[in-house]
């Protein structure tokens, strides 16, 4: 079947046809780097569910191997749902995964490598004895799935968690074992939640020298939400003996949370990188069109690009970067200094790339008058970021902002995705905190000249003093159909999918924009064409 491939990633991961969602068992064994993820191999939208899998030296080109796990028994004839690998202290990796069994139960089974000299580990074995995890009396056996990666107690002992919900509260089910074999119930959850479902959790340590220079030591727990299809996350302390976990008084659970990703970023998984010291996070970015232009497509869903995660010096948030290794695709580069860019609706663009629509722009933007900025609207105490977007496009003039980039812009500026930043003052300024807010906006609302596509405005918050730093930095992956920001250094990202008809391939441009009314500097822009990852597929 033809697979159209006009928006197609470069460098986002996807595989050459069909349907894929979740990230599932990310590891890295002997010098190899392994991403197993959900795939219908079949067709371009969800269902026969296997668990394909890819691997790589790199996290940048990859070698696509058959599926790793697919339904062979009871306890799997309905598919093969997300989980997660850990790797035994003797280095042998186990996957637990979710099993839809024959009577459409969510049980957890487990799988080992048939053959460990196998650098890719193709093959993988069930043992007879699954499932491992069954939903007991008590558990709503259609909302028990999705188990973490395992991790060992000071008393050797096994722990994970399963996500599960009861009515509208969302848990995060603790389990036990001395021999990943035998399983048995925590009588408390870790966490849970007002929420609904907690899909693909994730629990894991970060450690950051503080700003006082003393290194901290923090837990995180992220969950997806299914009703509202959004992650958050919190991080606290975790008391690895009596297995509890109290998130940090400052941080909210639910629609308030901290999010990895204010855009389109769902079950994501982290992993630990051995060989490079770091926490990766992996994502996946559904597509915004209709099921019907996917089938048409051929081909539905990406992967946000591997991100680094750690906490921030001053422990209020995590941070993300772009994993260094997609830097050895960066080609040609064109560089902008010191332009002032007028108040007023003034823009320039950059030109000089060969590939707008597949690029890496690191950009700085300094405001000239923050005085500008206009008051923060008290109604929107207690809004999220969104919905202030939403009320504010990137075509609603205002004091400070918007500025920022339109990407993916075709020749008469018709089709355009802007990614810009807004400043207020705050009036309730009692001496603590900023005196300003800072929203950074994904505006896709002129992306596309095409119709009855989903174009959800997204925004957050970042946490910066911009009266003291002067400047905003913002770091944009362009690839066709994905637009992914990093904005403060990685305080802030938002993943977008856009589907422009004109701005496609070498039709694509870029340009600076600034719709405030105060002047704005570009200090640096560099902006690089990207090559596209190999992909090859083993037969
Ligand atoms: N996707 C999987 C589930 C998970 C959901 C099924 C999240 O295991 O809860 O494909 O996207």
């Amino acid at each position: 079947k033809h697979v159209d491939d006009k928006l197609r990633t470069g460098f986002h991961f996807q595989p050459p046809k069909h349907w894929i969602n979740d990230p599932n068992g990310v590891m890295y064994y002997k010098g190899v780097y392994h991403l197993f993820y959900q795939y219908n191999p079949k067709a371009a939208v969800w269902g026969n569910i296997v668990w394909a899998h890819a691997v790589s030296t790199d996290l940048v080109d990859w070698v696509m191997l058959e599926p790793a796990i697919y339904p062979t028994g009871p306890f799997d004839e309905n598919g093969c749902w997300s989980g997660s690998a850990t790797v035994l202290p003797d280095g042998t990796p186990v996957i637990m995964y979710t099993g839809i069994d024959v009577d459409g139960r969510q049980v957890q089974n487990v799988a080992y490598p048939k053959d460990l000299s196998d650098p890719y580990l193709r093959e993988w074995v069930k043992p007879d004895y699954n499932p491992v995890i069954a939903p007991d009396a008590g558990v709503n056996a259609t909302a028990f799935r999705d188990p973490t990666t395992a991790w060992q107690g000071p008393d050797g002992v096994w722990r994970l968690v399963i996500g599960t919900k009861d009515n509208h509260r969302g848990f995060a089910a603790l389990y036990r074992s001395r021999d990943f074999k035998r399983w048995a119930p925590a009588r408390r959850a870790l966490h849970s939640g007002d929420t609904g479902m907690w899909e693909c959790p994730d629990f894991y340590p970060v450690t950051s020298p503080g700003v006082d220079g003393r290194m901290k030591q923090k837990h995180v727990l992220k969950v997806s939400l299914d009703l509202t299809r959004f992650e958050y996350y919190t991080f606290g302390e975790y008391d690895h003996a009596a297995d509890t976990y109290v998130p940090d008084a400052a941080l909210a659970d639910g629609n308030d949370g901290l999010r990895y990703d204010y855009g389109n970023f769902y079950a994501s998984k982290t992993f630990l990188d051995p060989a490079k010291h770091r926490r990766v996070l992996w994502g996946w970015a559904n597509e915004s069109d209709s099921t019907a232009a996917d089938v048409r497509k051929g081909w539905a869903g990406v992967h946000a690009i591997p991100r680094k995660v750690w906490l921030a010096p001053d422990g209020k948030q995590l941070m993300q970067w772009p994993v260094a290794e997609i830097e050895s695709l960066r080609g040609k580069h064109v560089n902008v200094t010191d332009t002032l860019v007028k108040g007023g609706g003034n823009y320039f663009e950059v030109t000089g790339l060969a590939t707008p629509a597949q690029a890496d722009v690191e950009a700085s933007f300094q405001v000239m008058d923050l005085d500008k900025a206009e008051p923060f609207d008290p109604a929107w105490l207690g809004a999220d970021a969104q919905t202030v977007c939403a009320a504010r496009g990137a075509d609603a003039k205002g004091g400070v902002g918007p500025f920022g980039l339109w990407v993916l812009a075709s020749d008469e500026l018709k089709e355009r995705t802007a990614v810009f930043f807004r400043v207020f003052k705050r009036d309730d300024a009692d001496g603590a905190g900023n005196k300003h807010v800072v929203l950074m906006c994904n505006d896709p609302s002129r992306s596309s000249y095409a119709e009855h596509l989903y174009k959800p405005t997204f925004a957050g918050f970042i946490d910066v003093d911009i009266a003291a730093t002067g400047k905003i930095p913002l770091r944009t992956l362009i690839d066709h159909s994905v637009v992914e920001s990093f904005g403060g250094h990685g305080k802030t990202a938002i993943l977008s999918r856009v589907y422009p008809t004109k701005a496609v391939g070498d039709k694509a441009r870029l340009f600076v924009f600034n719709n405030g009314e105060s002047d704005v500097k570009v200090t640096n822009l560099n902006a690089y064409d990207m090559g596209s990852a190999k992909i090859r597929t083993e037969t």
